[in-house]
């Protein structure tokens, strides 16, 4: 270890390996409290071609590395926690920040995996354009956390998740190889693609560099709702209409009623308006080049459904509206400090004709285990985020409502990766030909089992 240490300085500088309890802690443990482990040491590569000697100085010493970003994720993928407790470098790619110059002819720009969410959409709103990705975390979030993640957010019913935005990768093998183009060609058929290839495989396979991603035009006017529906099918008949009438929705957001209360109770404020204990609520985004106030409220007084609405387009009332949705995660995390006992969280997508009945299994599910039920999320995916406050038996929680989510035809994990907690469900909704087939592409890649090894059930 004394050897590594000693490359690994060399290649990134004293200053950027970080050995001390006190320096390593915020690197080791996620933001729940759920994850934790120990690293070596963490290293802070300040280009592509440190990246590529951190690897190798790895590589020669046979040390696992784990790629970090800001580490927001959710899934213990970014935290050093290796399967067989060997030693590990936490790499983190926080200082690749770099946003180059918004090229406003092709809509796109090249960021460093470092850059935040936030940084790279207020460099591209400076050009009258946006990031098409947008979630709570965007401040410490970063590009790179975001495409291994295949992270979605809000914008998703209109934009896609962040696989749609990449057009190109830059990354660093095992080998130490940097693969991929940052050309940003809007159409090329040339075999495989990397940033296909690397979306979604959570630094398993490559660490991602920088990226060329897609820009979205930054809509001058905004608009806020707050939509009550009673009940979690008839939310699914407005959604129908608002897709249907509204050309500038760009996100529609559901809040259950815990979820409404414990969040108002944080912020110290009541929403304008409170849907019954069996209905919810829909926070809306409608964003358009000319106020699109009208085409929303014309839509949600035709829409059926809609037992009550407030709309907004004034600055300060649709932050008010809208930390009822951003801060739930943040108000969860309060109540778990005062209960002393870390979240429990699943995040899962079915068919949205389907949601109704994966909120009957989850509150079920959550009522044998005895404990508190957060529920929110992303109303067109039918993803939503189900948060257990004091949760006795967490395998069997996660059981019963990842099983009940794939028997519908969903998913274990819609937007916050498999990491280290959901990969015993995997086979849930991969067959053995598939799982056999990433560890191949796995053992390909990277056969020293050198990169985030256990992460999504591979290596390790
Ligand atoms: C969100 O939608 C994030 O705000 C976090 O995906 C969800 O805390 C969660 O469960
Ligand atoms: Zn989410």
């Amino acid at each position: 270890v004394q050897a590594l240490l000693q490359d690994l300085r060399a290649a990134v500088g004293d200053a950027h390996v970080l050995v001390d309890d006190d320096q390593r802690t915020g690197y080791e443990v996620d933001w729940t409290g759920r994850y934790r482990g120990a690293a070596v040491a963490v290293v802070r590569p300040g280009s592509t071609a440190e990246v590529q000697a951190v690897v190798r100085s790895c590589s020669t010493h046979g040390v696992a590395l784990v790629p970090q970003g800001g580490n927001t994720g959710l899934v213990g993928g970014s935290v050093p926690r290796h399967p067989t407790g060997a030693p590990t470098i936490v790499t983190s790619l926080r200082r690749l920040a770099r946003i180059g110059d918004i090229d406003e002819a092709a809509l796109q720009v090249t960021v460093g995996a470092g850059a935040t969410l936030a940084a790279v959409a207020a460099r591209a709103r400076a050009s009258s354009l946006d990031l098409p990705v947008d979630f709570a975390a965007r401040d410490s979030a970063t590009i790179g956390g975001a495409i291994a993640t295949n992270a979605g957010g809000s914008r998703v019913v209109r934009f896609g998740t962040m696989r749609h935005q990449v057009l190109g990768v830059e990354a660093v093998l095992a080998s130490g190889d940097v693969v991929g183009s940052l050309a940003g060609l809007p159409k090329e058929s040339a075999g495989l693609h990397w940033p296909s290839i690397l979306s979604g495989s959570e630094g398993t396979l490559a660490i991602v560099t920088a990226a060329r991603l897609r820009l979205v035009p930054h809509y001058a006017h905004t608009i806020t709702a707050l939509v009550t529906v009673p009940t979690v099918s008839d939310a699914g008949r407005v959604l129908a209409h608002l897709r249907a009438h509204v050309s500038s929705l760009d996100a529609v957001e559901v809040v259950l009623p815990e979820a409404l209360d414990l969040v108002a109770e944080h912020l110290g404020s009541a929403p304008p308006i409170r849907p019954s204990t069996d209905g919810l609520a829909l926070l809306i985004d409608c964003a358009a080049p000319v106020d699109p106030t009208a085409e929303l409220t014309t839509a949600l007084e035709a829409s059926p459904k809609v037992v009550d609405c407030v709309v907004t387009a004034d600055a300060s009332q649709r932050r008010a509206l809208l930390e009822f949705r951003d801060r739930i995660t943040e108000a969860v995390a309060a109540e778990s400090t005062r209960i002393g006992t870390p979240t429990f969280k699943l995040d899962v997508a079915v068919p949205v004709e389907r949601l109704a009945d994966l909120v009957v299994e989850a509150s079920l599910a959550a009522d044998a285990d005895g404990c508190r039920l957060i529920a929110f999320g992303h109303l067109a995916e039918g993803n939503l985020h189900l948060n257990h406050l004091g949760a006795r038996d967490t395998s069997q929680l996660a059981r019963r409502v990842l099983g009940a989510a794939a028997e519908m035809g969903g998913t274990i994990s819609a937007e916050h990766g498999i990491g280290v907690a959901k990969t015993e469900y995997l086979p849930m909704i991969r067959n053995e030909a598939e799982l056999a087939s990433s560890r191949a592409i796995k053992s390909a890649l990277d056969p020293g089992d050198l990169l985030n090894p256990g992460v999504l059930g591979l290596g390790g």
